[in-house]
């Protein structure tokens, strides 16, 4: 009897206790997640403030000597634009009305300056898009129109696909060796802006730069690092998920996805295979992507760093979730292994080759997607490490710095805008809980400025 009773009891403390712990938890999720959310915004009001108080109006902060910079000599903003978004999605109406202020005032292309068409198209273009279609002043568009008719001689090239520089004043273009992600990045910016005006010409331009791309991709489906642009020639065979390539392989899925653009699907469906036949390496320690031969697919390297840790978002993005959350283990590991992730890694040697840190935001963007899908509480986990290794090394006084080595920590000057556009976003929005954007109604660009589906349509 006294066993039953025993039993009895235990079952109903089961029952109770089991009863009442999942609302706890998941109450205890929620107000972790908004308490995050907070402390990221807390966060990015350090690094904008510091911004405005010394580079107000240049491009950006260099925030140990507390100084501007300009890429090009002449400000474009860059900041302001990039930034504008992130604000706006985090409610940070006062902040995102001075930048709104001062780009429509101040914010002019006709200039005399010679700049790289793949930046400025993903930043500035990007950005003014972005700020269109979330602010709704037509202004914000009539800039990005100016900004994108002065680098579209770029695509007057032989082959279509884009010179590397452009002079905004005087569309003369220079530098025929450029390479996938910039030949590639393209046609997010120009294909929205087609739709936004009703001129095709953008669209029609950067699809020919993408497709001349995925023509003359090898025997076995990949790319090389550099092309000659106007002959069609590789140069550099090597291929990877990494800077130089990259975002073309990105955009292939996203302007299938954002333009139902069937020739991007058949170009993304081949490049995919390729690139898990070939670049994965499935090692005793998981899945790791790394440099082989575009002709003969040997593997050169087996190489991985903070760049290509895009590849998980975009893995899930295209549906195969298994290999998006393996290799997402890994790009983690690869960041906590030195308690903030490293430019480029040897996954065999376990070794750093390159040993920056410049506030990349690509491990935390996958992080964001994954759990978008898949609602695992490890990847806010994930996000709380990344929040506190980035105020642990990288904040300082005034602003944020990138650092000179994830060994030493040593910081170095430069405070680059894309910590604001991508790193503090994706952070935001891995535990804002689709408060302020809902994930499936927009397609970032890969400087993450969110595009409405719905107006693209
Ligand atoms: C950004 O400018 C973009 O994400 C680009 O695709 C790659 N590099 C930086 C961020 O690391």
């Amino acid at each position: 009897m006294k066993n039953i009773l025993t039993g009895i009891l235990l079952t109903l403390t089961i029952i109770f206790s089991a009863g009442c712990a999942s609302p706890k938890q998941d109450e205890v999720k929620t107000i972790d997640k908004k308490e995050y959310a907070e402390k990221v915004k807390k966060e990015f009001l350090h690094a904008w403030n510091a911004y405005k108080k010394y580079a107000w109006g240049q491009d950006a902060l260099k925030p140990l000597s507390k100084t501007a910079h300009n890429w090009y000599g002449e400000s474009l903003l860059m900041s302001p634009v990039d930034a504008f978004d992130t604000m706006f999605l985090m409610g940070l109406k006062d902040e995102a009305a001075e930048a709104k202020k001062i780009i429509l005032e101040k914010l002019d292309f006709d200039k005399d300056l010679k700049v790289q068409n793949f930046e400025i198209t993903i930043r500035m273009l990007g950005g003014l898009i972005s700020c269109y279609m979330w602010d709704g002043d037509k202004q914000f568009l009539d800039l990005a129109v100016d900004l994108a008719d002065r680098l579209m001689p770029v695509f007057n090239s032989p082959t279509g696909m884009p010179y590397v520089f452009v002079n905004l004043k005087t569309g003369e273009t220079s530098g025929n060796i450029n390479n996938p992600a910039e030949v590639g990045t393209l046609l997010i910016e120009f294909g929205a802006l087609s739709k936004l005006t009703g001129k095709t010409e953008y669209y029609e331009k950067a699809k020919k730069a993408m497709m001349g791309l995925a023509d003359r991709a090898t025997d076995i489906g990949l790319v090389g690092t550099t092309i000659n642009i106007e002959t069609g020639e590789w140069i550099n065979t090597d291929c990877h998920l990494s800077g130089m390539i990259d975002s073309y392989f990105e955009y292939l899925l996203k302007a299938w996805l954002l333009f139902g653009d069937e020739d991007c699907k058949l170009a993304w469906d081949k490049t995919i295979i390729a690139i898990n036949k070939y670049l994965a390496d499935e090692t005793a320690e998981g899945l790791w992507y790394s440099h082989v031969n575009s002709v003969t697919g040997e593997r050169l390297r087996t190489q991985f760093g903070a760049l290509d840790a895009f590849f998980p978002a975009v893995l899930a993005l295209g549906g195969d979730l298994e290999r998006a959350k393996q290799l997402q283990d890994n790009c983690f590991k690869m960041w906590t292994d030195y308690g903030i992730e490293p430019e480029q890694y040897d996954y065999k040697a376990k070794k750093v080759l390159s040993e920056g840190y410049y506030l990349r935001p690509e491990n935390i963007e996958s992080a964001y997607y994954l759990y978008h899908y898949t609602k695992d509480s490890k990847y806010l986990e994930m996000g709380e490490t990344y929040l506190n290794s980035l105020i642990k090394y990288c904040k300082c006084e005034e602003g944020y710095s990138h650092l000179e080595s994830v060994l030493t920590k040593e910081k170095s000057d430069n405070m680059e805008s894309f910590f604001f556009a991508e790193t503090l976003k994706y952070l935001y929005l891995l535990f804002d809980d689709e408060a302020s954007l809902k994930f499936d109604d927009v397609i970032f660009n890969t400087e993450a400025h969110p595009y409405k589906k719905e107006m693209l349509k």
